[in-house]
C-alpha cells in the first residue's frame, strides 16, 4: 500500500467505524477524506512518523474495549513469575505469581494457601523466594494447546509449577531433589502426560557430594517426566520417572508428536566434560566446553521407559531413576552427533524433522526421525560414547543443512511450512522453508534474538500470522533508566500484506522484570477463565469450597485457649467483623470469605505490621494464620478501590498486651 492509499483505508475506517453520535454533527461526507487525510499527513508530518510506522499502527493498535487475538504466556525470567499479554495490541494483561511472593495476588503475603504452595517448592525445607523461569509449556490435547494449564520451569532450583488457566492461579510446584539445575523444561508430551525437566549442570544425583575429580564416574545428567494428573490437577511425584544421563550439559529439549509421538529429544553441550578450574590450572569451562566438533543430541523412547521404570528404576532422592546401564540395554537412549554446541531443539509440526541450532555453526541441521529409527532399528551405529550409549551416524540421520547464519539458537514454525531461526549473533530472523531447506528471507531484530514465538508454532497445527521476537538487549530502544535495561519483546508481522511479502517489524514492548526466554502464544479464544468463584466460599488452591467458608449472618469470634478463630466475611464496603480483640500471644486464624459474585468486585485485606495482604475476588475464600505476638492497634482494611465507601472498607484488629 502506498501512502495515500493507507491514509483513504485510515479515514475511511475512522469515517464507517464510529457510530455517529445521535443529534451530532453529519461529517462523514464526501469533504471529509481529504480533509481527514491532511490532517492525517500533518499527524504523521508533527510525530514523524513514516508509512511503514502509520502500517504497524494500523495493524496493531486496539481501540478500548476491544480484544487481542491471540495470548502470549512469557516467562518473567528471574521474577519467577509468569507474564500475560496480548496479540497484536502488546498489552500486559498480568504478571501470574509462580515462584516469588506478589503482593497483588496476594500470593506468599499472608494467605495460607499460596503460602503452601510456595514451601512445596522450598529446597530441601529452605524457602527460595525467586526463580529463574525459561519455558512456559501449554497443555496439549493431541498435540494442540488446550487452553486448560501452562507449566513452568526454575532452571536454578528445579523445580516446575503448575498454573490452572481457569483462575490463571499456581496450584503446585514440584521440586527434583534429583538434580541440581534443569534446562530442558518444561515440555509437554502431546496429550500432556508428562511434564519433561532435563538437568543441565551435571551433579551426583540426589544432591550427595563428590568432588570434581570424580566428575566422570559420579556426576551425572537426567531428563525427568512428571507425571501429570489432568483429572486431579497436579503433577504426582509417584508416578513419574527419570532416565540417568552421561555428566554433559543437556540443553533444550522437545517432544516427538504425530510421527515422533512417544519419543523425547534434547541437546547437549560439554561433551568434553570440562569442569573449569581457572585457578587450578585447567582451562576456563567455557572454553573447555568448545573443544569438539560435535555434540550428542539425545533420542529418548519415553514410551517404552514409562514401562522399563515399573520394573528395572530404582529410587534416588524420592524418584524412580531408570539407571543409565538399563537405558542402554533397553534401547531407551541413543546418541547423533551434533555440530557444535547447539541451543535450540525444535520438532516440526508434522513430527518429521527436528530442528537444531548450531549456536556455534552457522547452519540449522535437520534431523530425520525415520531416518533415525531406521537406524536404530538396523542396529547401525557408529561408535559409543565413553558410559556406552550407542551412536548413530550423523551423515545418515539427517535430511540436510540450511546455512542461516551468524549463531542459530531457536526454531519457530508457521502454518505453510516455514520456519523462523533466531540468529543471536547476527540479531536477525532467518526464515526458511522446511520442505526444501532454503533460506526465503532475514529481518533485523533488535537486539541479540534468544528464542522466538510463533502463534501455536510448537504445537501440530501453528497459526502463523505473528512471530515475536524475545531480545536480550534493547541499548537504543526505549527512554534510559539507568545501566539495567529492559529487554525487547518485537512483534513481527509473518503474513507480508503489508510489506511487499516480506516480515515486518510492528511493535517494541519493553519488558522491565527479569529475562524472559520462552512464551507461548495461544489463540485468545481457546482460554476460557472464570469470571468469579462460585460457589462462594471457594479456595482457589484446591478449587473446592472450603470447610471453613462463611455465609452471610454467620460471622463470629470463637476462642478455644489461646486459639481464636475469626469467622470474616467481605461485602461493598465492609468487614464483618470489623473490630476483632485479642491477646498478645493468641495464635490468630481468619477464616474470611468475600461474599461478592459481581465480576470484577475484588476486595483487600491488608493487615499493618502483619505482613498479610489477601486479594478476595468475588466469591473467593482465603485462610490467614499468624501470631499475635505484637502489641498495639493495627488498622485492617481493603487494598482494592472497591466502592464509593472504599476508604471506609476498615476496621481495627486490637491486641491487648500480656499482663505483666
Ligand atoms: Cu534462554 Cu531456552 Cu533457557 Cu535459549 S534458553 S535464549
Ligand atoms: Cu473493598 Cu475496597
Amino acid at each position: 500500500m502506498n501512502l495515500r492509499a493507507i491514509l483513504c483505508a485510515l479515514v475511511l475506517a475512522l469515517a464507517c467505524g464510529r457510530p455517529e453520535s445521535p443529534g451530532g454533527p453529519k461529517s462523514a461526507g464526501s469533504g471529509a477524506g481529504s480533509s481527514g487525510s491532511a490532517s492525517m499527513a500533518k499527524l504523521m508530518k508533527d510525530r514523524n512518523l513514516s508509512e511503514a510506522d502509520v502500517t504497524a499502527a494500523l495493524k496493531t493498535y486496539t481501540p478500548s474495549g476491544r480484544k487481542d487475538e491471540f495470548l502470549v504466556f512469557a516467562s518473567g525470567g528471574h521474577s519467577g513469575q509468569l507474564l500475560v499479554i496480548g496479540v497484536p495490541s502488546m498489552r500486559i494483561l498480568k504478571y501470574v505469581a509462580v515462584f516469588t511472593p506478589e503482593p497483588w495476588q496476594g500470593y506468599g503475603v499472608g494467605d495460607k494457601g499460596s503460602a503452601e504452595v510456595l514451601k512445596e517448592g522450598s529446597r530441601h525445607g529452605k524457602p527460595i523466594t525467586w526463580g529463574d523461569m525459561h519455558h512456559p509449556a501449554l497443555s496439549e490435547t493431541k498435540g494442540e494447546y488446550d487452553g486448560e494449564f501452562v507449566f513452568v520451569n526454575d532452571k536454578a532450583n528445579p523445580r516446575i509449577a503448575v498454573i490452572n488457566l481457569k483462575d490463571f492461579v499456581t496450584e503446585q510446584i514440584v521440586e527434583s531433589k534429583l538434580i541440581e539445575a534443569d534446562h530442558g523444561g518444561a515440555f509437554v508430551t502431546p496429550n500432556t502426560e508428562y511434564v519433561i525437566e532435563t538437568s543441565q549442570y551435571a551433579a551426583p544425583l540426589g544432591g550427595a557430594y563428590a568432588d570434581l575429580k570424580e566428575y566422570n564416574e559420579k556426576y551425572r545428567g537426567a531428563m525427568t517426566f512428571w507425571h501429570f494428573d489432568r483429572a486431579k490437577r497436579r503433577i504426582i511425584p509417584d508416578e513419574s520417572f527419570a532416565i540417568e544421563f552421561p555428566p554433559y550439559m543437556q540443553d533444550l529439549a522437545d517432544s516427538g508428536k504425530l510421527t515422533s509421538d512417544g519419543w523425547a529429544f534434547c541437546n547437549s553441550i560439554n561433551t568434553e566434560r570440562a569442569t573449569g578450574g581457572v585457578l587450578e590450572g585447567n582451562p576456563p569451562l567455557e572454553s573447555g566446553a568448545s573443544q569438539n566438533d560435535m555434540d550428542y543430541l539425545h533420542v529418548v523412547n519415553w514410551r517404552k521407559a514409562a514401562e522399563v521404570a515399573k520394573t528395572k528404576a530404582k529410587v534416588i532422592a524420592g524418584m524412580r531413576v531408570i539407571p543409565l546401564q538399563v537405558a542402554i540395554d533397553e534401547g531407551l537412549l541413543f546418541f547423533v552427533p551434533e555440530p557444535k554446541s547447539p541451543h535450540g531443539l525444535d520438532v516440526t509440526p508434522d513430527g518429521e524433522d527436528l530442528v537444531v541450532g548450531g549456536k556455534l555453526d552457522t547452519h540449522a541441521t535437520v534431523f530425520n526421525f525415520k531416518k533415525i529409527q531406521g537406524l536404530i532399528a538396523a542396529k547401525k551405529f557408529e561408535a559409543k560414547d565413553p558410559y556406552g550409549v550407542p551412536i548413530l551416524p550423523f551423515a545418515e540421520s539427517i535430511r540436510g543443512q540450511v546455512e542461516l547464519g551468524l549463531g542459530p539458537l531457536h526454531t519457530a514454525f508457521d502454518g505453510d511450512g516455514n520456519a523462523y531461526t533466531s540468529l543471536f549473533i547476527e540479531t536477525k530472523v532467518a526464515k526458511w522453508n522446511v520442505k526444501d531447506l532454503k533460506l526465503i528471507e532475514k529481518i533485523s531484530t533488535q537486539y541479540n534474538i534468544g528464542h522466538l514465538v510463533a502463534a501455536e508454532g510448537d504445537t501440530v497445527a501453528p497459526k502463523g500470522k505473528y512471530l515475536i521476537a524475545m531480545n536480550k538487549w534493547a541499548l537504543d530502544r526505549f527512554n534510559p533508566v539507568g545501566p539495567l535495561l529492559p529487554q525487547n519483546f518485537q512483534l513481527i508481522d509473518l503474513s507480508g500484506d503489508a510489506n511487499g511479502g516480506k516480515m515486518q517489524v510492528l511493535y517494541d514492548l519493553p519488558i522491565g522484570l527479569g529475562e524472559p526466554h520462552n512464551a507461548q502464544m495461544i489463540r485468545a479464544d481457546k482460554i476460557k477463565p472464570w469470571n468469579i468463584y462460585k460457589p462462594v466460599g471457594l479456595d482457589a488452591v484446591t478449587k473446592e469450597k472450603s470447610p471453613f467458608a462463611v455465609e452471610g449472618g454467620k460471622e463470629r469470634v470463637e476462642r478455644k485457649g489461646n486459639v481464636v478463630d475469626v469467622y470474616m466475611t467481605a461485602i461493598r464496603s465492609h468487614f464483618t467483623p470489623d473490630v476483632v480483640r485479642v491477646k498478645e500471644g493468641d495464635k490468630v486464624r481468619i477464616h474470611l470469605t468475600n461474599l461478592e459474585q459481581a465480576h470484577d468486585a475484588t476486595h483487600g485485606f491488608a493487615l499493618n505490621s502483619y505482613n498479610i495482604n489477601a486479594s478476595l475476588e468475588p466469591g473467593k475464600h482465603t485462610e490467614l494464620e499468624f501470631t499475635a505476638d505484637r502489641a498495639g492497634v493495627f488498622p485492617m482494611y481493603c487494598t482494592e478501590f472497591c466502592s464509593a465507601l472504599h476508604l471506609e472498607m476498615a476496621g481495627y484488629f486490637l491486641v491487648e498486651p500480656k499482663k505483666k
